[in-house]
C-alpha cells in the first residue's frame, strides 16, 4: 500500500516538476517539499531522511560538524540523508535534484582523509543541471582517527561510501523526477580518484562513466613513499639532521631543474613536460671549496637526499614500490606535503590507528620495511591497485584520468603504472576504447600550477563548457553519443590553451606548436 502512494506521488511530481506553468518555482518548491512524506513510505533501506529543503538560490550550505560549505547557484531540491552501513558505521550525505534537470546523474568523491561533503562539487554538478549526489565518506574530519578499532569506518571510507551515494542516490533521483536517470556519472581526484577506480573495479554497475583523477590508489605504498621522502630528509627531527632541506630551499632546487629540463621539450616556459625524459644531476647544486657566501648551494648529505627523492622507491624484495618525485614540482607550495621536515601526519596515523593499532609510536624507528606490514594487512583492503577492470569494460563503462606532470603530492608516475597494469592484466596493448589518462604538463595536484590547468575537473577549475574543454562533458559525449575524446583542450590562467595528450602519446613541439604523437 505504502509503495503504490509512492508510485501515485512520483507521478504527480514528475507532472510538476517538467510542468512548464508560469508559476513553476512554486510549483517545484510544493514538490520538492513533499518529496519528504513520500522518501519517508518509500522505506528506503537502511535510510533515514534527515530534511528535504527547497533553499534559495545563493543560500550557504552546511551541514552540521562537516567542514566545507558553498553557495547554491540554481533553483533545486535539497535532500539530507543518513545511511546505516552496520551495526558501527553510517554515512551522511546530500542529493541536490535541480529545477531543469539534464536526466542525468552524478556522484562525488571526497580529499585527502576528508570526511566533509563537497559543497561546491554539489553546485558545480547541479548547475551543469545533473541531479548529483555527495557524502562524508562515513567519518567526520581529515584524519585516521575515526577508523581507530572501528575497521566498519574504514570500509565506508575505503570502499562503501560511493556505492552508498549511487545506491541511494539513484532512489531519490527517480522518487523525485517519476523516471530514473539516463546515464550516471562519478567525478573525483585524488582521494575521490582511488575512490573511483575502487568503484570502477568492485561495483561495475554503479556507474557508466567515472572521471579519477589523480588517484590516491595503491593507497598504503602512497603513505609509505611520502613517509619515506620525509625520511630522507630527516623528519620527524629534520632541522637538526645533515640532510634537511629547508622549504625556502626548494625554490632555487626548482630553478636548477627547470635550468636542466625545460628546454628538453624544445620549448623553454618554465614547464618540464615529460619528467621522466629529466635526467635532473643534484650533484649541479654542490657547495664547491670556492662557495661565496650567500651562495645557493647544497651540502654532500642534501644532495644524497635528493637523489633518493628522484628515485623510485623499491621494497625489501627489491620490487618498485612507488615511482619517483616529479622533476618540475618543486616550485608548488604543496612541496611541504612530504617535505616540510615533519613527519607526514597521514602516515604517521595511518601506521598507528589501523595498521598497529596503537595510539602510541615512535616515528623515529620509520623504515623501509614498515611496508611489508602495511601489505600484509592492507587495512579495509584500501590499496586499490588491480588492473583487472575487465567487469566494467565489459559493461560498456567509461573512465577518464588526467594527471598533473607537476604534481607535488601523487606523482604523475603513478598514473602511468596503473594504465600500464591494466594493460598487461587485460592483455590490452592500448586501453583507448574504454579508459584513457591525459597528463597535463605544468598542473599541480588536480588542479593550479602554470600550466594549462583548466579543463572543467573541479570547481575551481571551470572552462568552457562545451566537450572540447571541460571533461565532464566529454565523458558525457563518450558515454551516449560514442565519442570519445582524442585531447582535452586545457585553459591556463593567462586563458593561454593547450592540447592535452592522451597516454601513451606525447606532447611534442614542432617549432610553432605542440602536436600529440604516439
Ligand atoms: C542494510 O544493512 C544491513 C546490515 O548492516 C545489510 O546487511 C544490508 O545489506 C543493508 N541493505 C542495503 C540495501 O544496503
Ligand atoms: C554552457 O554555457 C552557455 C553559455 O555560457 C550557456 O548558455 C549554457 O546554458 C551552458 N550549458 C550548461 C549545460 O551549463
Ligand atoms: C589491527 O586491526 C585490524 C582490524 O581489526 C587487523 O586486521 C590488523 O591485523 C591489526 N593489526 C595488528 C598489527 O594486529
Ligand atoms: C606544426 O603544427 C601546426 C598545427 O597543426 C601546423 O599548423 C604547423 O604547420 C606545424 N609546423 C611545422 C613546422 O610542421
Ligand atoms: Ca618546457
Amino acid at each position: 500500500m505504502e509503495f503504490a502512494v509512492g508510485i501515485l506521488s512520483k507521478l504527480l511530481l514528475s507532472v510538476g516538476v517538467l510542468s512548464s506553468s508560469w508559476n513553476v518555482n512554486e510549483e517545484a518548491r510544493s514538490n520538492c517539499l513533499a518529496l519528504k512524506s513520500s522518501l519517508q513510505a518509500l522505506r528506503l533501506e537502511n535510510t533515514t531522511i534527515l530534511d528535504v529543503s527547497y533553499p534559495r538560490v545563493a543560500s550557504r550550505m552546511k551541514a552540521r560538524g562537516t567542514c566545507f560549505s558553498a553557495a547554491t547557484t540554481i533553483p533545486l531540491c535539497r535532500v539530507q540523508f543518513n545511511a546505516i552501513t552496520s551495526d558501527t558505521s553510517g554515512i551522511e550525505g546530500e542529493v541536490w535534484l535541480p529545477d531543469e534537470w539534464n536526466a542525468r546523474f552524478m556522484a562525488f568523491g571526497n580529499r585527502g582523509l576528508s570526511g566533509c561533503i563537497p559543497y561546491d562539487e554539489l553546485d558545480y554538478g547541479s548547475s551543469l543541471k545533473f541531479a548529483v549526489v555527495a557524502s562524508n565518506s562515513g567519518h567526520e574530519g581529515d584524519t585516521v582517527l575515526p577508523f581507530f578499532q572501528n575497521p566498519e569506518v574504514l570500509n565506508d571510507f575505503s570502499f562503501r561510501s560511493i556505492h552508498i551515494e549511487a545506491v541511494i542516490g539513484k532512489q531519490i533521483v527517480e522518487a523525485y523526477y517519476g523516471r530514473p536517470q539516463d546515464k550516471s556519472y562519478y567525478l573525483g581526484c585524488s582521494t575521490g580518484g582511488r575512490q573511483g577506480i575502487k568503484t570502477a573495479l568492485q561495483y561495475p554497475g554503479d556507474f557508466d562513466g567515472i572521471i579519477a583523477g589523480a588517484p590516491a590508489a595503491d593507497f598504503n605504498h602512497l603513505l609509505h613513499w611520502t613517509g619515506m621522502l620525509s625520511r630522507y630528509i630527516g623528519a620527524p627531527k629534520a632541522p637538526s639532521s645533515p640532510s634537511f632541506i629547508p622549504v625556502e630551499s626548494w625554490k632555487f632546487i626548482a630553478k636548477e631543474v627547470l635550468r636542466q629540463c625545460d628546454g628538453i621539450d624544445g620549448v623553454v616556459d618554465g614547464i618540464v613536460d615529460e619528467p621522466d625524459a629529466c635526467d635532473f644531476r643534484p650533484e649541479a647544486l654542490l657547495c664547491g671549496t670556492d662557495v661565496v657566501n650567500g651562495k645557493h648551494c647544497l651540502t654532500v648529505p642534501q644532495v644524497e637526499a635528493l637523489r633518493k627523492i628522484y628515485s623510485p622507491l623499491y621494497g625489501v624484495d627489491g620490487e618498485l614500490l612507488y615511482p619517483r618525485y616529479d622533476p618540475g614540482a618543486e616550485g608548488s607550495p604543496l612541496i611541504s606535503f612530504a617535505l616540510s621536515g615533519s613527519f607526514p601526519p597521514y602516515t604517521e596515523e595511518w601506521l598507528k590507528y589501523v595498521v598497529l593499532n596503537v595510539t602510541d609510536y615512535d616515528i623515529d624507528n620509520y623504515a623501509l620495511q614498515h611496508h611489508v606490514l602495511m601489505d600484509t594487512i592492507n587495512p579495509g583492503g584500501i590499496s586499490s591497485f588491480d588492473g583487472d577492470f575487465s567487469a566494467f569494460r565489459d559493461r560498456g563503462g567509461k573512465l577518464l584520468t588526467y594527471h598533473g606532470r607537476a604534481d607535488a603530492v601523487i606523482p604523475s608516475g603513478f598514473s602511468k603504472r596503473l594504465y600500464n597494469l591494466i594493460s598487461r592484466t587485460l592483455s590490452m596493448p592500448s586501453l583507448d576504447s574504454f579508459y584513457r589518462l591525459f597528463n597535463v604538463p605544468g598542473m599541480d595536484h588536480c588542479e593550479d600550477g602554470i600550466g594549462a590547468s583548466r579543463f572543467g575537473q573541479l570547481p575551481a577549475s571551470k572552462s568552457l563548457n562545451d566537450s572540447s574543454h571541460n571533461i565532464i562533458l566529454a565523458l558525457v559525449d563518450w558515454v551516449e553519443n560514442g565519442v570519445a575524446p582524442d585531447v582535452i583542450i586545457g585553459t591556463a590562467r593567462s586563458g593561454a590553451t593547450r592540447e592535452h595528450c592522451r597516454y601513451p602519446m606525447k606532447s611534442m613541439w614542432n617549432g610553432s606548436s605542440f602536436r600529440c604523437q604516439g
